[in-house]
């Protein structure tokens, strides 16, 4: 049985492995992808102040292995690849087959050291893994390239319609402000600590009514918060006012009604563009916060698997903040979702029919972005 399940995405990888994958089905035909465009947000991932050594041995680009033929999408699965350049350094260690000759390079020793914080005990214990590293590749934020790279082909979609995502840091370590963000960031590195921080993504041009009230899997912001809490270290998503408005009135809390000539209104958008779970035609703004991240250079106290004796938590090389680096992947990460929810609502064989469906609602209920 065939079942339609729109706009879904699937990826494999580990860190130091061969490389990292994202499956996109359900891409309408006849889109045309930017690859520069698709490159140029895995470069804006890969910087920011703060970042790991690994960035500068990594120049990540995209692959394709299926689904686009001369940059236009051909409505079947699209892979997307992005090469580890790291695992030539890890050829034995990370091996998908048994590796042959002698142990060389990194990842040759297993790992018994878990960090509080990362995926490293619950992991081992989950999947009754004999080296932490097991976990620890999978978890490991490395594989938000390929949520990038997905996100990417998701905005060329956006684009069509005139959806726009785009995104800030709002603070890092509890400091904003670039100067103020950077001296938290030394600070850290002075003290061999970690930040983490608040992003901000904002979506405009999204018309009302993507998304739905009928089912809890429907609703954009239930699909948004699920998206960005499914993202490597984010521990608290928001939407809108968010936790704030639970200390408002109800008099204060909502965004009300007006008309002019142009069509409906508001003065105000503390629903962060969604009611009941659907798009208002507001600008869409959620919130993500990152923990810090958990690989120490003075690491926390731990148990050792081996001995079972007390140890301090594996130290490996490893990010200061990559609070910057989550703004991109949260665009990304937004991106798709929004792009599933227009693909539910205007069909996704072809980008023409997706296109003729959109515009013929926006005139329906008279609606253009303000
Ligand atoms: C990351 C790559 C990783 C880490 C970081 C994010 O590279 P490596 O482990 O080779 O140094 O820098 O991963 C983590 C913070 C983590 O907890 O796993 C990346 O490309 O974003």
């Amino acid at each position: 049985m065939y079942l339609a399940v729109g706009l879904t995405m699937t990826t494999a990888g580990e860190s130091h492995g061969p490389a990292l994958v994202a499956i996109v089905s359900g891409m309408p035909a006849g889109l045309v992808l930017d690859r520069e465009a698709i490159d140029h947000d895995l470069w804006r991932r890969q910087q920011g102040y703060g970042r790991s050594p690994r960035q500068k041995l990594e120049s990540d680009k995209i692959d394709v292995l299926s689904g686009l033929r001369h940059g236009r999408t051909l409505g079947t699965p699209l892979a997307l690849v992005v090469w580890n350049r790291d695992h030539k350094n890890w050829t034995w260690g990370m091996s998908p087959w048994p590796p042959t000759g002698e142990p060389e390079g990194k990842g040759t020793k297993p790992v018994t050291l878990p960090r509080p914080g990362h995926a490293d005990l619950a992991g081992v214990m989950k999947y009754e893994l004999p080296d932490v590293r097991d976990a620890l590749e999978r978890a490991s934020a490395r594989h938000t390239a390929a949520i990038v790279a997905a996100g990417g082909v998701a905005k060329a979609l956006l684009h069509e319609i005139d959806v726009g995502v785009s995104s800030e840091v709002m603070a890092v370590g509890g400091a904003s402000g670039e100067e103020e963000i950077r001296a938290a960031i030394d600070g850290a590195r002075k003290d061999r600590d970690t930040l983490g921080g608040v992003v901000e993504v904002r979506v405009k041009g999204a018309p009302p009514g993507l998304g739905s009230y009928a089912a809890k899997d429907q609703r954009l912001d239930g699909r948004l918060a699920s998206a960005l809490l499914g993202t490597q270290a984010v521990k608290a998503a928001e939407v809108g006012g968010g936790l704030a408005l639970a200390e408002l009135r109800g008099s204060e809390a909502h965004d009300e009604i007006f008309r002019d000539e142009e069509g409906y209104y508001r003065e105000t958008n503390r629903a962060g563009g969604i009611e009941a779970g659907i798009s208002t035609g507001q600008p869409i703004v959620v919130r993500a916060a990152m923990k810090p991240l958990p690989t120490l250079m003075r690491p926390l106290r731990s148990v050792d698997l081996e001995t079972k004796e007390p140890a301090a938590a594996l130290v490996e090389r490893s990010d200061f903040s990559a609070v910057e680096a989550l703004a991109v992947v949260c665009e990304a990460v937004v991106a798709f979702e929004m792009a599933a929810a227009a693909r539910d609502k205007f069909g996704g064989d072809s980008i023409g029919d997706l296109l003729a469906a959109h515009r013929a609602y926006v005139e329906r209920i008279d609606w253009a972005p303000r």
